[in-house]
């Protein structure tokens, strides 16, 4: 008999570990072991491993480390290695990019170089990761889509961090690592440039934020509401009537006359999460460097009031 199940009643059934292919293939790369957690599987699946590590892995791993010991051990010594005041203070520690007066040189280490140095690591980690997402996805006879999205979010990451510091001839411009001190960067940012609401590449990420965030509730929504017909396991669904498939896509006919296709609604996703970063990088290299106040900027262009 059927039976709804939520993640309260979900029976977890656990049989031996999966170890994925093991025919032709080196295992060095990969670890040994897998374990199964409960936890773990309300949410997702209940095994956690084995884990492909390989060289990209490990050098992203061991590069990000860098950035994290770094950036810690800046904050740590900003507090004079007290760990109360560490603790009470971690959210508004900041390890800040050198002044302007160094323009794209090294500065002193407490003086900015410290925030140089671990940026290269964080920079080698980030594009290592990459090429990892890359490189399993083509080891797995996979498209590249989740590399290229993730491409997307980091031009927004090298636009913010790199390459529009370079164009502005300065370091300076650069975000600082710290929790509230990057927000405090943000709002400044914002202000520097005469208010970034009148920047349109800032809207347009704005709209396709929100809209990645309508379509993910809309198809969220929509699977869960046919699992009780299997939507979840999308096998036959394609061709016959009256199944889960069928009923989610004419749901949405009916509702608002257009409905995605089985294939064309993960498009929609893609494209909405890429061009929110896409857009937004877009929209931060240009302030500063072709537009340096965008409410003036409005002005010219007629869409924010003379005075
Ligand atoms: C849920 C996936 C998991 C990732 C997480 C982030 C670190 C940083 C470093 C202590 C959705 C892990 C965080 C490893 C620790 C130190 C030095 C992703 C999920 C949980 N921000 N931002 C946050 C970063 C920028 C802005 C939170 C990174 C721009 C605003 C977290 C970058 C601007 C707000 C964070 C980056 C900006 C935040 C939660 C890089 C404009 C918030 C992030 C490398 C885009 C929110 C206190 C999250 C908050 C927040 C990390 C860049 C604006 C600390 C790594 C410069 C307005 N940002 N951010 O859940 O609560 O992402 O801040 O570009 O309100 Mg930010
Ligand atoms: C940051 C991509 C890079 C991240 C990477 C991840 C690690 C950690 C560790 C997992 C997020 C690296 C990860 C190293 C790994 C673990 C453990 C993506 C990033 C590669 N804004 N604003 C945006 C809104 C205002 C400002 C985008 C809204 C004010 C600036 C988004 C409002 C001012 C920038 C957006 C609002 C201002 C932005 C970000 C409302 C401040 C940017 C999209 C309602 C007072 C960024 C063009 C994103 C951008 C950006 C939304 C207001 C400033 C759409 C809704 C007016 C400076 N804003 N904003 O996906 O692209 O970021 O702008 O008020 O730089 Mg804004």
């Amino acid at each position: 008999m059927a039976e709804y199940q939520n993640i309260f009643t979900q029976v977890q059934v656990q049989g031996p570990a999966e170890m994925g292919v093991v025919e032709g293939v080196d295992l060095r790369e990969r670890t040994k072991s897998a374990r199964f957690s409960t936890l773990a599987g309300w949410f997702g699946n209940a095994q956690l491993g084995p884990l492909y590590l390989g060289p990209f892995g490990m050098v992203s791993l061991a590069t990000g480390f860098m950035w994290f010991f770094i950036v810690g051990m800046n904050f740590w010594a900003q507090v004079d290695y007290s760990p109360g005041v560490f603790l009470r203070d971690l959210f508004w520690l900041a390890l800040e990019p050198p002044g302007p007066e160094y323009g794209l040189g090294m500065a002193p280490l407490n003086d900015g170089g410290w925030w140089i140095i671990a940026s290269f690591f964080l920079l080698i980690s980030v594009i290592s990761w990459w090429i990892r997402t890359y490189l399993r996805a083509e080891e797995l006879g996979m498209g590249k889509h989740v590399a290229w999205a993730f491409a997307s979010a980091i031009w927004l990451f090298l636009v913010l961090g790199l390459i529009r510091p370079v164009l502005m001839g300065s370091w300076s411009e650069a975000v600082p690592y710290g929790i509230f001190p990057h927000l405090d960067w943000t709002n400044l940012f914002s202000i520097t440039h005469g208010n970034l609401f009148y920047n349109p590449f800032h809207a347009l990420s704005i709209a396709f934020l929100y809209g990645s965030a309508l379509l993910f509730a809309m198809h969220g929504a929509t699977i869960l509401a046919v699992s009780r017909f299997g939507g979840e396991r999308e096998i036959e669904q394609i061709v016959d009537r009256g199944t889960a498939t069928e009923r989610a896509a004419l749901f949405w006919r009916w509702t608002m006359g257009f409905n995605a296709t089985m294939e064309g609604i993960h498009r929609w996703a893609w494209w909405f999460a890429v061009l929110t970063t896409l857009t937004g990088g877009i929209g931060i290299l240009l302030s500063g460097t072709v537009v340096d106040n965008w409410y003036a900027w409005a002005q010219v262009h007629g869409y924010a009031p003379l005075n």
